[in-house]
Parts: structure tokens; sequence; C-alpha cells
């Protein structure tokens, strides 16, 4: 199967659908048989990341370390992808400027908050809002809105399967696949 290495950054609040549209992309991408690889909180906020929190400071080494490693898997010949907030533009860039022309693809993932505080499947906005977490992102803590991203997903008004078959036909019309 040929297909052309990259690095799927999806960026958007806590709550988005980021995850969620990572994982259905990919399923896609599993059945027409290319080979991923998907970095996610759940792999690597427990185990590379496990000593970082939530200050600014701990989210730009958070996101340094995911976006050195997601150049290795691009290098290895994935189409890699990460779904973690990102919420610094300047370190968004970072990552872009690692890797070479046509190999980053900046993903938004663009559910307003309201929608993601209706959602709060964890119930962190909730605690945020009482003042029992700080530093959460959208309440007490910056996100930058993408300004040019790649590939702009408004959620609110589709499916997770249309949502990812926006990304998978960027994929196919830019070459990627
Ligand atoms: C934002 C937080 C916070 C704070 C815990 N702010 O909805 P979730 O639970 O599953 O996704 C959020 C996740 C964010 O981690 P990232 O590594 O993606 O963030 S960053 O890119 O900014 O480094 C949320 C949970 O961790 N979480 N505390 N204060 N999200």
């Amino acid at each position: 199967k040929n297909q052309k290495p990259c690095l799927l950054w999806y960026t958007g609040l806590s709550g988005s659908g980021k995850s969620t549209v990572a994982n259905a992309v990919d399923d896609i991408l599993f059945q027409r048989q290319c080979h991923t690889y998907l970095l996610d909180g759940d792999n690597v906020r427990h185990g590379l990341n496990g000593d970082l929190g939530f200050s600014d400071e701990d989210r730009i080494e958070n996101i340094r370390r995911i976006s050195q490693v997601g150049k290795l898997f691009v290098d290895s010949g994935l189409i890699c992808s990460t779904a973690f907030i990102s919420p610094f533009q300047s370190d968004r860039d970072m990552a872009r400027n690692m890797l070479e022309q046509g190999e980053f693809i900046e993903v938004f993932i663009d559910t307003p908050i309201e929608i993601c505080e209706q959602r709060d499947p964890k119930g962190l906005y909730k605690m945020a809002r009482a003042g029992e977490i700080k530093d959460f992102t959208g309440i007490d803590s910056t996100y930058d809105t993408p300004v040019t991203p790649e590939i702009h997903v408004k959620t609110a008004d589709k499916s997770i399967e249309q949502c990812a078959m926006q990304i998978v036909s960027y994929l196919e019309v830019n070459g990627y696949l």
C-alpha cells in the first residue's frame, strides 16, 4: 500500500472530540491497509509524560516531547496522529518546523466551548468552574485558536463519521493516500 508519511496534528479544547475523530480516521485508514500510529493522552500522558502537569511550562514540554516522537514515527514511514489540546500556537509551529514541507497537517477540531462544557464527559468543566481544578483550558488557561490549519473541522453539525471523512478526503486529494 502506497502512503505518504505525515503527522496529523489534532488540536482543540478538552471535550472537543479530538481523540474520537482521530480514532475514527485511524479505523478508516486501517481498513485501507495503511500503517498508522495514534499518540493521545492515554498512551503518552500516563507514560512518557507522566511527570508533567498542566502549567504552561509543563504543557510546552508535553508538546515538545510529543512532536519529537511524532517526527520519529513519520521518519519510520507511518501516518502518525497526535491528539492533544496543544493550546499554544508557538508550540504547534515548533512541531510544524521540525518536519519537512507537507509532512505536518494541523487539524483544528473546532467545537464551541459551550458544547464541550455541555458534554463534559469527565466532569472537568464543572470542577474547573467550581475552582476545584485550576489552569483549565478555555476557563483560566489560554487556547490559541488556529489561524491557518490545513483542515478545519466544525464538529457541531456533523457526525463523527462525517468529520473523519473530511480528513480522509483531505489526505486523498493531497496525495497522502
Ligand atoms: C486541560 C486538563 C486539565 C487542565 C486535566 N486543562 O478531556 P480530557 O481531560 O480527556 O482531555 C484533557 C487532557 C488534556 O491533556 P493534553 O495533554 O491534551 O493537554 S496539553 O496539550 O495542553 O498539554 C483533560 C485533562 O487532560 N485535563 N487537567 N487543567 N485539560
